[in-house]
């Protein structure tokens, strides 16, 4: 007799071993003696990678082999380019200062205002402000004070990565930046995509039509990244359906997982849907990384922090 069990589960080892258990334990209750084959089906298209190894030099937007034309085809089939051209030493240095006083600050009126909340283990979302979980934390920062003067020119017109968000969003866009910081201790991060799917998805079987990115995040280190302070970690290709969400781990087998291990000032550029997560900081260093998200005109992120003010009682 055969006997087929269907298991809705999420692509990851755990999962494999849990099946294995629950249908022993099904197979003992009956007494039975018998042998058992898991195969697996995805619910929509699921890419492939190459068995050539993804860099950080092959990713490079600034690459000299490719024209315009095929570096925006490479970036919408992959979903993530690196910009190895780095902001100048100086630059770098003079932001990554402004970024510790302003941790600093916000860091002090947690402890002055909200001693209710545990910083670093506690869920919290301000306007200005949200937890990432555990020692992971989203700052926003306000381009428009003139403390963040170089920082807001970097954003607006001097980026090195100006020519790729120019090129994927030809329409024109909006910047907003915040500090993503991960203190020693943070844990790898669950696999997400930070921009949901607002339009056409890819076909199923071709992997092929969809559409355009509403919006690009650059993720920039101001400390240089190593295995130990913690890196972004990207699952290629996956920004062209909603179907992959809660396959992260599978990026690894597909041979489409990309380490940002990237030097201060460098940066990588993805697509807002991409899944992708921060691995954990085993440093005894906070990890600073600017995001600067690039968005179509049109566009209103409501997603990612609260509506209550940190300084709002000041
Ligand atoms: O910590 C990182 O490197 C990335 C964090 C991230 O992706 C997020 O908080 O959405």
């Amino acid at each position: 007799m055969d006997v087929t069990i269907a298991w809705r589960c999420r692509a990851c080892s755990s999962e494999d071993a849990r099946l294995e258990r629950r249908v022993r334990a099904w197979m003992a209750t009956r007494g039975w003696d018998a042998e058992a084959t898991t195969t697996m089906t995805a619910p929509g298209y699921v890419p492939l990678g190459s068995i050539d190894a993804v860099t950080k030099e092959t990713l490079d937007w600034g690459r000299k082999d490719r024209t315009d034309e095929e570096r925006v085809a490479a970036f919408a089939d992959a979903g993530v380019a690196t910009c190895l051209k780095a902001v100048d030493e100086e630059t770098t240095r003079e932001i990554r200062e402004a970024t510790e006083r302003f941790v600093e600050r916000v860091e002090r009126r947690f402890e002055e205002s909200f001693g209710d909340i545990v910083y670093g283990r506690d869920r919290f979302a301000f306007r200005e402000i949200g937890s990432r979980g555990g020692e992971r934390f989203d700052a926003l920062v306000d381009l428009e004070l003139e403390e963040w003067a170089t920082l807001r020119a970097l954003a607006r017109d001097d980026a090195p990565w100006r020519a790729l968000v120019d090129a994927l969003m030809p329409n024109g866009w909006n910047v907003h930046v915040s500090v993503v910081y991960s203190r020693p201790g943070a844990k790898n991060q669950e696999w997400h995509a930070d921009g949901r799917h607002l339009d056409v998805e890819c076909d199923v079987r071709t992997g092929c039509g969809h559409a355009p990115p509403y919006g690009v995040c650059v993720f920039m280190p101001l400390i240089d990244l190593s295995r130990e302070t913690g890196f972004t970690q990207f699952f290629m290709r996956s920004h062209k359906t909603s179907k992959l969400i809660g396959f992260g781990d599978a990026s690894l087998i597909l041979r489409l997982s990309f380490d940002g291990i990237l030097d201060a000032g460098q940066s990588v550029a993805y697509d807002y849907r991409l899944l992708h997560r921060g691995m954990a900081n085993d440093s005894l260093a906070n990890r600073p990384v600017l995001q600067f998200l690039y968005t179509a005109p049109a566009y209103r992120e409501t997603k990612n922090y609260g509506t209550r003010s940190l300084w709002s009682s000041q």
